[in-house]
């Protein structure tokens, strides 16, 4: 095992990995920005080190100054939290050059699944179901014409290397084509440097449900059920629950084989979220991410595991210390997602806590790196809390959750916690009859 793991990002998800290695015994290096001196990460590790300027591009994704902190440190691996460098191949790849283990996939893996064309080759041909499309990349807009009218409109054309909503052009029918292809194309050159494109049919009302899978690199992989993400605002997730309140435990076990057996088949280490649409009973394959996820508490509590110390043993050569028949899902629970944001428009508001007072009781869980008197600085991610609560079931979950968010103070900023108390009302909400689109449709006749 490791004796010392740097972790290469801040905020909450730096406290989750810190907490984890304590409890293993494995000693912290915090990395930080200037403007993240005062950071709780910076305090609760055991060691911290500077890596730049306020800039994530001069800090958090500076990868000669987090080798450099490495070096000066003696941590034997890292550990990258979520964004910044967890799904960057090139950062890996120069990890395995200065023998430095990365707490997550292979370069190769990380590659293959960033490219979504690749990725979706690579999960059909491992059996996983997929949105109906082109086969691979459309290099012309006769091509995606006749792709098009094969199928039938609408369509959806995505970048290759697209993500968040990038380069995702709706077809509704042949008048759309040639501008939503082109546009696509522009777009994924634009903001990936990459033009190629593929098309699928495009789902009216679906639900985004993705299953959590863990493998152990050598072969031997197992999932843990689904999350339902449909709550999204801006292809931004904001309330996430496990398991999927749409999902008998029959299509949970048939979708999750399928899922633990790809990933099983190429060997994956760690944590990975596979991605689908659902519809009328359906599950279709959109994408994978090779890190660990947001949102990956929700399912912490339903199985009872610590997510964060399989990815450190599994990195570290050891086996996971479950398999598939040790994984039993207990109650149900709620993620929200605390944002520093002003509503309606969910304009970013940082600035100082004037106070600042943590939820807590049976069941509750209070992800957060704020503490009283803290600056929340202006240049990162508005994420400043993750409130996750957990019940016997999914009524128990959502009082539960109404009841955590009345004790929360957050003092001196705005925060997303008003909306929360708001969903809470909504008969979609408490029946859980919702699709991808809904919360933007509420907000448009709620707060718009
Ligand atoms: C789709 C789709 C409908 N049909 N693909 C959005 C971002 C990317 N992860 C995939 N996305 C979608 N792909 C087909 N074939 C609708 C969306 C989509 C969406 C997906 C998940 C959660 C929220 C969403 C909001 C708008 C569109």
């Amino acid at each position: 095992m490791f004796d010392k793991i740097l972790i290469a990002n801040r905020g909450e998800i730096a406290l989750r990995v810190i907490r984890a290695c304590r409890e293993m015994g494995i000693q912290s290096v915090a990395v930080h920005s200037t403007a993240d001196s005062d950071a709780m990460h910076v305090r609760m590790a055991d060691e911290a080190v500077c890596i730049g300027p306020p800039s994530s591009t001069d800090s958090y994704l500076n990868i000669p100054a987090i080798i450099a902190a490495c070096e000066i440190t003696g941590a034997q691996a890292i550990h990258p939290g979520y964004g910044f460098l967890s799904e960057n191949a090139a950062f890996v790849q120069a990890l395995e050059d200065h023998d430095i283990t990365f707490i997550g996939p292979t370069a190769e893996h990380i590659r293959v699944m960033g490219d979504k064309i690749t990725a979706k080759d690579t999960m059909k041909k491992l059996g996983v179901p997929c949105v109906p499309g082109s086969e691979g990349g459309v290099p012309d807009y006769e091509t995606a014409k006749k792709v098009a009218e094969d199928m039938g409109f609408p369509v959806i054309i995505k970048a290759t290397a697209g993500g968040g909503g990038k380069g995702m052009k709706l077809a509704k029918s042949a008048d759309d084509l040639e501008t939503a292809f082109r546009t696509a194309r522009s777009e994924g050159k634009a903001n990936f440097g990459n033009d190629e494109v593929y098309i699928e049919k495009y789902l009216g009302k679906p639900r985004h449900i993705e299953v959590q899978v863990f493998g152990d690199g050598k072969g031997t992989a197992v999932h843990l059920g689904e999350r339902d993400c449909s709550l999204q605002r801006r292809h931004q997730k904001v309330f996430e629950e496990a398991p999927g309140p749409c999902i008998t435990p029959e299509m949970r076990a048939a979708i999750g084989k399928t899922c633990a057996d790809a990933v099983a088949d190429i060997n994956y280490i760690g944590a990975g979220t596979i991605e689908f649409l659902y519809e009328d009973g359906e599950f279709f394959f959109i994408e994978m991410n090779t890190r660990l996820q947001v949102e990956h508490p929700v399912t912490e509590a339903i199985f009872g595991v610590d997510l964060v110390r399989e990815q450190i043993r599994v990195a570290a050569g050891m086996p996971m210390s479950f398999g598939q028949d040790d994984l039993t899902i207990n109650g149900h629970a709620i993620e929200v997602r605390i944002n520093a944001e002003k509503l309606p428009n969910f304009s970013p508001c940082p600035g100082k806590i004037s106070a600042y007072h943590s939820p807590g009781g049976l069941g509750v869980r209070m992800d957060s790196a704020l503490y009283n008197g803290y600056s929340i600085p202006p240049y990162y991610d508005s994420l400043i809390g993750k409130l996750i609560v957990h019940g016997r079931d999914r009524p128990e979950a959502l009082s539960r959750l109404g009841r955590a968010l009345g004790e929360l103070i957050i003092d001196g900023i705005d925060t997303t916690t008003p909306l929360f108390h708001a969903l809470l009302a909504e008969d979609a909400v408490q029946t859980g009859d919702y699709d991808i689109h809904w919360l933007e449709k509420w907000l448009e006749s709620n707060l718009g």
